[in-house]
């Protein structure tokens, strides 16, 4: 019911952001630079996010280093300089701190504070957020800023708590590292992560014993140092390449093809040698890229995870392990495409074992290691890669309550709900950075998390503008989107897959296609659309109406 009421009860920020990672930390300097207050939550004692706590041992990202990065500061771009194609973990904690300084942006961050609620308060039109440290505040605005794989899933083994020896989380590794020496590990999982760490602990341990359940699909990395030559050559060209990455499928500068020539129809002769070209080039994106039809053919996707296969069996001498290490289970693509550094080489090391999860099922941990149905493997220590609760994790672990104090946690029971990722219906003044339903973790994230704070400070400026007290995405625009989220997932092979894109490796979790397909590129374009024709899909309120 609309009515009059004199003015809002004045709240202590503009906004609060909530995380402080990539996304919170831009997100903070552009609403300042616009004149906004704004106070950081961060619940990690340090910035830096997703880099600040996966911490583990190989931890690397897999979009080059120099597209992983910021665009918004031209200074920025050419000041830091990047040791190696891929970035490592420590490097982008280094970045990620040099940006907190160089823009002045620790004052308005609150570290080792998590936020564990936010209302909103519709008499006053304003968000009350609480902490774990007692504190409450109030803002205008609330924007999540918390990341799509940043609550780990809880470890489900049975029998964890009898193991007597050391375990370790990868999202929560120790900051000082951990010494292998010595030791028998075991490593649970063979997600992206585990690729990454299995390789260094191998290196280190004196026996490694790899546990998996699925089989991943992984391209090399072809990783080195940058050359100083080829930096200076991308920073000429900085301008062009970001404005290549914006437009492109997932924010790396790739441009869309033209017209794109389906892979079944490409000669096998010469579909090989450009699959050859890539494998040498190394890189799991400019794979997707270089035949994006492989998400949608059945008959294209298995070509290409034919080669890949073979290159498996190329590379692996035991033809038991070889198989093993061939995934059959899902398309290519549709769980996250790994990317790796002597991944499948190490399976030929002496010190390591593999154990197929499928043919001998995991009956317990006991207090020395792990029993499988066949065997009990000794362990010192244990090592659980073994994923995330993504996407909605992070979002629903805070009790977020909006119009008539409905929980976002009844609001989503049945999978996310929003408009373009970037908002939800009856959440006024709440926003969600690269939230579910957007690009998000189909693209380089550092792009896709420009494009969101860009806009959502674009929006806010804007309502100021015209005296608006709130914003929220209407229903049926809600509903419209989320439609054609799900149809353009349905129309790939995506949804085929038991992937944590579909929200299948949590027990319980909705089994929705969690974010969206349809490219960076054009996904900007509607938001771009959206704002240009005054929010529309948004209900705006005058500041004289109650909301
Ligand atoms: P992922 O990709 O979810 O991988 C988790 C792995 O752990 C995967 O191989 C799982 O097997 C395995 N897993 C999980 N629980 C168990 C149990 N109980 N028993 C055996 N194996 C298990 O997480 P990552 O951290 O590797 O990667 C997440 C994203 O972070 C990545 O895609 C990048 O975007 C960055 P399953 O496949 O479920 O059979």
């Amino acid at each position: 019911m609309n009515h009059p009421r004199p003015h809002p009860t004045r709240p202590d920020f503009d906004a609060v952001i909530v995380g402080a990672g990539f996304a919170g930390l831009y997100m903070l300097h552009r609403l300042r630079e616009a004149g906004f207050t704004a106070r950081v939550f961060e619940a990690g004692d340090g910035v830096g996010g997703t880099w600040y706590w996966n911490r583990y041992p190989g931890a690397r990202c897999d979009i080059e280093s120099v597209d992983y990065s910021y665009s918004f500061s031209p200074e920025l771009e050419q000041a830091w300089e990047w040791s190696e194609r891929y970035p490592r973990q420590p490097e982008i904690l280094a970045y990620l701190n040099h940006v907190a300084d160089r823009f002045d942006l620790r004052r308005d961050i609150a570290l080792n504070t998590r936020v564990t609620a936010a209302h909103f308060d519709q008499g006053a039109g304003l968000w009350r957020v609480e902490n774990d440290r007692g504190g409450r505040c109030t803002a205008q605005y609330c924007v999540m800023a918390t990341g799509c794989l940043s609550v780990p899933k809880a470890p489900d083994l049975p029998g964890i708590e009898r193991f007597a020896g050391a375990t370790y989380l990868t999202a929560a590794w120790p900051r000082d590292g951990v010494d292998f020496t010595g030791q028998r590990v075991g490593v649970i999982g063979t997600g992206s992560t585990a690729i990454q760490v299995i390789p260094q602990v191998a290196r280190q341990a004196e026996h490694l014993t790899v546990f998996q359940r699925t089989a991943n699909f992984s391209v090399p990395a072809r990783n080195g140092p940058l050359e100083a030559a080829e930096q200076q050559r991308v920073k000429a060209d900085y301008p062009h390449r970001r404005a290549l990455s914006r437009q492109s499928l997932f924010g790396i500068p790739v441009a869309l093809p033209d017209t794109p020539r389906r892979t079944r129809d490409i000669p096998p002769a010469e579909l090989n040698q450009t699959l050859e070209t890539l494998w040498a080039q190394g890189g799991a994106m400019s794979l997707l890229a270089a035949a994006p039809d492989v998400l949608v053919d059945p008959e294209a996707n298995a070509r290409v995870a034919e080669f890949v296969r073979g290159k498996i069996r190329a590379t692996v001498s035991d033809p038991r392990a070889a198989e093993l290490l061939c995934p059959t289970s899902h398309p290519l693509g549709t769980k996250r495409l790994c990317l790796d550094t002597d991944y499948y080489e190490t399976f030929n090391r002496d010190n390591v074992t593999l154990v197929d999860l499928r043919a001998t099922p995991v009956e317990t941990l006991t207090e020395h290691g792990l029993r499988t149905r066949d065997a009990e493997h000794r362990l010192d220590a244990l090592i659980l890669a073994t994923g995330f609760d993504a996407m909605t994790g992070a979002l629903l672990a805070m009790d977020i309550r909006g119009r008539d104090g409905r929980s976002l946690r009844e609001a989503w029971a049945d999978g996310p709900h929003t408009y373009l990722g970037l908002a939800s219906a009856g959440f006024p003044n709440l926003f969600l950075i690269t939230g579910p339903q957007s690009p998000s973790v189909f693209t380089n994230m550092v792009m896709s998390i420009e494009q969101h704070v860009d806009w959502i400070a674009d929006c806010l400026i804007y309502l100021r503008a015209r005296g608006i007290r709130s914003i929220e995405a209407s229903a049926p625009a809600q509903a419209q989107w989320e439609a054609h989220v799900a149809a353009v997932a349905d129309a790939t092979l995506m949804p085929q897959a038991d992937s944590w894109y579909v929200g299948a490796n949590v027990p319980g979790k909705p089994r929705v296609f969690m974010a969206y397909l349809g490219g960076l590129g054009p996904y900007r374009q509607r938001c771009d659309q959206v704002a240009a024709q005054g929010y529309a899909g948004f209900a705006l309120t005058p500041a004289a109406v109650a909301v």
